[in-house]
């Protein structure tokens, strides 16, 4: 069956691989199933049609036959359910995996989106100078836990995960910040994210499509 995923016409990063769709490729690609990408601008997100895929107005959807989801991390979990490849066998060790898939999402990314928008949406306000410190103290905490538990393992629980291709993902978003490189072994882990083949291929057709280059582009 068909997998189509929708993804931002034109993304705000320009290609730098930042808007969620990039997660949901790069699990496709992990468990080899093609999918085509409906591409949809900004005004499009808040029309019926749109909406109907998700009642947020965002992007990424799913879309399987009758099935249509939204919510990237429900639709990775759904990837990795169905295909083999994003999460182990073993009982526990799935567990574990779905642990650190929900880590990423609720634990680790909000922290980081707090910084991104205090970077970003904040640094006109007359407090900013005061509460951006704050706001990377919190992400130095987060990191200095996370970077505690991963040590010197490549993944997060043995072997990759979606755990890990979520938790990669949600760094990812911190790079400009410089905050990842003051935790070498967080630096490593999202290095070995980006040289995974799954995750060249997702990044290079979402680059296409913001560049022009691709035939849906
Ligand atoms: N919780 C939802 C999920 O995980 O699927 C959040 C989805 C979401 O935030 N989607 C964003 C969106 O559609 C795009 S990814 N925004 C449009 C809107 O809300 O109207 C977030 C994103 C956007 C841009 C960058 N960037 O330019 O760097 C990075 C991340």
């Amino acid at each position: 069956m068909t997998i189509i995923i929708t993804a931002f016409e034109r993304s705000p990063d320009g290609g730098k691989g930042l808007a969620r769709e990039t997660r949901v490729r790069w699990a496709l690609e992990e468990v080899d199933q093609p999918y085509q990408v409906r591409l949809v601008s900004f005004r499009a997100l808040k029309e019926p049609a749109h909406l109907a895929r998700n009642p947020f107005g965002q992007i990424p959807t799913y879309e399987e036959g009758d099935l249509v989801l939204f919510e990237t991390g429900a639709i990775v979990f759904h990837i990795a359910e169905r295909h083999a490849g994003l999460l182990p066998n073993d009982a526990n060790a799935r567990a574990r995996a779905i642990t650190w898939l929900f880590a990423a999402l609720n634990t680790v990314e909000p922290v980081i989106l707090e910084l991104a928008t205090a970077r970003l949406h904040e640094r006109d306000k007359p407090w900013s100078e005061q509460r951006l410190p704050l706001v990377e103290e919190r992400v130095r905490g987060r990191l200095g836990q996370l970077s505690a538990r991963l040590g010197g393992a490549d993944w997060l629980d043995d072997a990759f995960s979606a755990g890990d291709l979520l938790m990669v993902s949600v760094l990812l978003r911190l790079r400009p910040s410089g905050l990842l490189d003051e935790f070498p072994n967080l630096a490593s882990y999202v290095a070995r994210g980006e040289a995974r083949a799954a995750y060249k291929r997702a990044f290079a057709a979402q680059l296409a499509i913001n560049t022009g280059t691709s035939p849906t582009g």
